[in-house]
């Protein structure tokens, strides 16, 4: 009987790994495991202040309860009256005037985003104080006090000031109206339009405060390949609706706006930018749209790039569509942020087109226009040099565009963390005015003096219940916004934070995890493009290896564009003997690429066509080493399978079979990006296989009859 009890009681401690389906991300808020830890947090938090009262000010005190709640699993109460000790103190600076916390001008700094988080006496009791000028500003402070606790960090003695470093922190919804993705890997839309605006589901909701809870503060909710229908009366109903769900969490909507809109919803025959008739369209558009929303933040444009309408189809530049634009908000406090991603089959290099297009428009643009760069000359490639446009437009604020959606990186299947991608541009150093002029100043708007400043992320998010189909694509939203509030957080601490919330803060979790993490970019360079090599996926769908398709009905959507690859050696000669796109950068830049026995290996195919004997920093031939890289690739995946075994224990039985699977297709994937390419510029190189390394087990002409008709996304 005795023996009974004990191990029911036993039974009841113990906690088991509960099946997770990963919709939570990282806002879990399970009970803290550490039994110490919990009693010094429920010592610290023993009451909750709130004050004020706005929709926002009710999703902070929703969000710290149930956080709280859940983490500490204690009922926290909230109290009205004067703080008792251990009082959790909220408000804003004018809701919290009467306990003259904090002299006036020294909240000034805050801004209207950042916030305050102090332990001190108020009214003879020790408090903590989540303080802000604003309720939004509240808010981010409430999500960063809850990421202490959930990654085991001390709440007493705290004393933290957090601005964003940049203004516009957008995600990029590719979704169509139908709900289909483009580029998507995780279901359909989230959107869904046929039910909006009455039907509001949760996942809106939870979409807000996941975002929120990162600093993301806008969203363009639909794809820049644009659908004017979205522009009509009652779909601007259904982003009103969407709009009201996410305004408590301080996350404006914007629109992908089609340029031809005037004339395929509004009748038109033309959508010169410099026709009254179709400025006036325009600026009743946006007074419509303003009624509805009254915060709505302004359009999103992909104008004369892959077949859509512009104003170059009137003879009009790329600055007068903008700018009509531009007009028609400016009056309503909308913005434009307006793409550069465009290229031309008659170029002799897709490299240079931006550059050549946009910087004669420097200065030419309105004051509300952002231009939105990718973060790479071509197209979100594994690595790419960072786009020559940043440093070469100073009178205009760039807005930076990486992608979440994992296209050219693995897709919906491979385990790539995208944070020292982002990192590697941001950190580059453009030279423009001078040393230390680096793209992440430039973003900021600090080097060139911009108010407007932001950074967008084409989302990787769909209706799949964990929201990315990878549970690791995840971490990629995660970074984005941590990384534009603050892009001097190493990757390192973003991948910590991300897997202490997401899985557990056992420190053989977070090291064996954060190890998978910050090897994964670098083996998806080497088993994919290593040295350089860019675009030679699939035609189309993108997914795997197709160095040799030279048959797509542009020449510079082929991957034998990109590698050139010949008997004499393979890579794209950018140097002044080549297409000479290394002049776009500065010649400091420049002059790291220029000499292709000084240019780093990472680079070399990028700028250099090169013989298939060059000898390589390493003491290798360019072919060995491109062997060397490529198997290099494939064993960081078999590391990274096995350190994930060693952590079954540790995991949630539902996500680590989940990620186990997926890393097994990431690792046939990797076997197969290296056959089929290394045997394909084997036809060029006519050298064989260095002794020791794993033989190709299938031909050439098996991987070139493969088709992938149905692979997703396309
Ligand atoms: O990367 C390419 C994609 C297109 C995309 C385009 C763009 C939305 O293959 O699907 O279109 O870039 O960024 O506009």
């Amino acid at each position: 009987m005795k023996n009974t009890l004990l191990l029911m009681l036993l039974l009841c401690c113990i906690q088991p790994l509960r099946a997770e389906d990963g919709y939570d991300l990282w806002l879990r808020y399970k009970r803290i495991d550490n039994n110490a830890l919990l009693s010094t947090y429920r010592r610290t938090i023993a009451a909750i202040h709130i004050a004020g009262n706005s929709l926002v000010m009710d999703a902070v005190k929703k969000e710290l309860d149930q956080g709280l709640n859940g983490l500490l699993q204690a009922h926290i109460p909230f109290t009205n009256g004067q703080p008792v000790n251990n009082t959790l103190i909220v408000g804003t600076t004018s809701t919290l005037a009467a306990l003259k916390l904090f002299p006036k001008d020294d909240l000034q700094q805050l801004g209207t985003e950042g916030f305050r988080i102090t332990s001190r006496t108020v009214a003879g009791k020790v408090c903590t104080v989540i303080t802000a000028n604003t309720d939004i500003g509240v808010l981010y402070g409430a999500f960063h006090f809850l990421r202490l606790i959930q990654t085991l960090q001390p709440v007493a003695n705290l004393n933290i000031t957090s601005t964003p470093r940049v203004k516009l922190r957008l995600l990029n919804h590719w979704d169509n109206l139908n709900r289909y993705v483009e580029r998507g890997y995780a279901g359909i839309s989230i959107w869904n339009w046929h039910t909006l605006p009455e039907y509001i589901d949760d996942r809106y909701i939870d979409y807000a405060r996941a975002n929120a809870s990162i600093g993301i503060n806008g969203t363009v909710l639909n794809n820049v390949n644009a659908n004017a229908t979205v522009l009509t009366a009652p779909y601007l109903h259904k982003v009103a609706a969407l709009a009201d769900v996410l305004r408590p969490y301080g996350i404006k909507v914007y629109l992908s706006a089609r340029f031809s809109a005037p004339m395929e919803i509004g009748h038109l025959n033309t959508a010169d930018p410099l026709n009254d008739t179709v400025r006036q369209w325009w600026q009743a558009k946006a007074k419509e749209i303003y009624t509805m929303i009254p915060d709505f933040g302004g359009f999103l444009v992909k104008a004369n790039s892959e077949g859509q309408p512009g104003p170059q189809s009137y003879g009009r530049t790329h600055a007068d569509g903008a700018n009509m634009l531009a007009d028609a908000l400016s009056p309503l406090g909308g913005i434009v942020i307006w793409r550069a991603f465009v290229y031309d089959p008659e170029a002799n290099d897709r490299f240079k087109q931006a550059y050549d297009e946009f910087t004669p428009l420097d200065g030419k643009f309105r004051k509300n226009v952002l231009v939105q760069v990718k973060n790479g000359p071509i197209d979100f490639q594994p690595r790419e040099p960072f786009s020559p446009l940043f440093g070469a437009m100073p009178k205009t604020p760039l807005m930076m565009e990486f992608q979440l959606t994992q296209e050219y990186l693995g897709q919906g299947t491979h385990l790539v963390y995208e944070a020292p991608l982002f990192k590697e541009v941001l950190d580059a150093d453009t030279h423009s005015k001078g040393k230390n002029s680096t793209v992440a100043k430039i973003v900021d708007g600090t080097l060139n003096d911009h108010t407007l400043s932001g950074i967008a992320g084409v989302a990787n998010i769909g209706n799949e219940r964990n929201w990315t189909n990878h549970p690791f694509g995840q971490a990629n939203w995660y970074a984005l916004g941590r990384l534009s509030w603050d892009y001097s957080l190493s990757s390192e601490q973003i991948a910590s934070e991300w897997i202490r919330q997401t899985f557990s803060n056992d420190p053989t979790v977070v090291n064996t995890i954060r190890n998978i993490m910050l090897t994964s970019r670098e083996a998806v360079v080497n088993y994919m493009t290593p040295l350089g090599l860019h675009h030679i996926m699939g035609n189309g769908h993108h997914y795997g290896p197709a160095p040799w398709s030279n048959k797509a009905p542009r020449p510079d959507w082929d991957p034998v564009y990109y590698h050139k690859a010949d008997a004499k050696g393979v890579g794209f000669d950018r140097t002044a003997s080549g297409s000479n796109a290394l002049q776009q950068y500065q010649p400091a830049v420049r002059q790291l690429y220029a000499d292709s026995n000084a240019c780093s290996d990472q680079y070399l195919l990028w700028f250099h066509h090169v013989s298939w004997q060059h000898k390589m920093h390493s003491g290798r031939t360019l072919w060995n080493e491109l062997c060397h890289k490529y198997q290099e690739g494939v064993d960081s995946v078999s590391a990274m399978q096995q350190q994930w075994r060693q952590l079954k224990k540790h995991i949630d039985p539902e996500r680590f079979h989940q990620v186990e699977m997926l890393l097994a297709i990431q690792h046939k994937d990797a076997i197969w990006w290296r056959n089929a390419c290394l045997l394909y510029f084997q036809t060029f190189s006519g050298m064989p296989f260095p002794a020791g390394y794993e033989q190709p087990d299938h031909t050439l002409g098996y991987y070139q009859q493969e088709r992938f008709p149905y692979a997703p996304g396309n």
